[in-house]
């Protein structure tokens, strides 16, 4: 069965000002929706065509596995972020980020220079791999579930996700994704589905 795009979970323009309305309509319209048509060209009449998406990011390597970990990952990136969303976690995930990173301060800290240090196109993540927390970077489509970890946040830092609304300000989205958008009640879910 093909995969389709799934729809935002907010409408186009709820994360303004920090996320503008042409973003998302290049950036889930164009781009993410470009990886979907991709994938169903690839894995058509292919042994491929009737697995899951996991099973396909897990089987596959070059330009399938590309197209078919950014499907993932956008559809995963989405849902990090909420209209109102920022402020800090609550409850065992608070208490995990303060035990692993020392405070939420310094997870901030340390998951904002993943972020801007990571070089050319790329994501930065939260994940728990052993029972622990851990913030990773990974290049171009690569992503946790291709290196037994379990993504809790994800933050897109491809030009495309920032270059609308910040230009090559990339600390500035940084920023702004934290303080302004990270949906932690989502982050919280992915976590206790993981424990
Ligand atoms: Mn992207």
């Amino acid at each position: 069965m093909a995969f389709t795009l799934p729809d935002l979970p907010y409408a186009k323009d709820a994360l303004e000002p920090h996320v503008s309305a042409e973003t998302l309509e290049f950036h889930h319209g164009k781009h993410h929706n470009a990886y979907v048509t991709n994938l169903n060209a690839l894995v058509e009449n292919t042994e491929l065509a009737d697995k899951t998406l996991e099973d396909i990011i897990a089987a596959a390597e070059g330009g399938v596995f590309n197209n078919a970990a950014q499907v993932w990952n956008h559809s995963f990136y989405w849902k990090c972020m909420k209209p109102g969303g920022g402020g800090s976690p609550a409850g065992d995930l608070a208490a995990m980020i303060e035990r692993d990173f020392g405070s939420f301060d310094s997870f901030k800290e340390q998951f904002s220079k993943a972020g801007a240090t990571l070089f050319g196109s790329g994501w930065a993540w939260l994940v728990l791999e052993g029972g622990a927390l851990k913030i990773t970077q990974t290049a171009n489509a690569d992503l946790p579930l291709k290196h037994g970890q379990v993504a809790l946040l994800t933050m897109d830092v491809w030009e495309h996700a920032y270059y609308v609304d910040y230009r090559n300000a990339r600390p500035k989205y940084i920023e702004t994704y934290l303080t302004e958008l990270v949906d932690w009640d989502f982050v919280a879910a992915n976590l206790a589905a993981a424990s």
